[in-house]
């Protein structure tokens, strides 16, 4: 069994910041689970291009408003506390938030631990993973 806490893992190199966004990644490829879980925060005003083409993923939103533009038609949806949304078809989209955004997240396959976006909005497969 594993058992880890949030603010443990907020100390830790689970903790990855980047532009408009952090995460702390409390599940990662290493624990075997075959998928990662992150409880991710999207700050506020942050616009993230993103587009996961290598992974797929879903996403809960905890607290926050915001909305994502699905690429493929333009369609804007809002994301408020309770909205999920999965990107099952490895989705090119645009996430914005109005304040800032509670997000919890599964990443299939799993994360290794340092990943921030190549260029194109997506994850490599490969990447740094996060032992601690
Ligand atoms: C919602 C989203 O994809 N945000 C970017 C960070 C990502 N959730 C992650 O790496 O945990």
């Amino acid at each position: 069994m594993i058992v880890r806490s949030l603010d443990e893992a907020r100390k830790s190199e689970r903790r990855v910041v980047s532009k408009g966004w952090e995460s702390t990644r409390l599940l990662l490829r290493n624990d075997q689970m075959g998928f990662s879980f992150h409880i991710t925060t999207i700050y506020r005003d942050a616009e993230l291009h993103m587009h996961y083409q290598n992974h797929l993923e879903a996403v809960y939103c905890i607290s926050g408003s915001g909305e994502i533009r699905n690429e493929a038609d333009g369609v804007v949806h809002p994301i408020r506390p309770g909205t999920v949304y999965a990107l099952d078809k490895h989705d090119k989209h645009v996430l914005r938030a109005f304040e800032e955004m509670q997000m919890a997240c599964v990443f299939n396959p799993p994360l290794h631990g340092k990943e921030v976006h190549n260029p194109d909005g997506a994850y490599e497969l490969s990447a740094e993973a996060v032992t601690a």
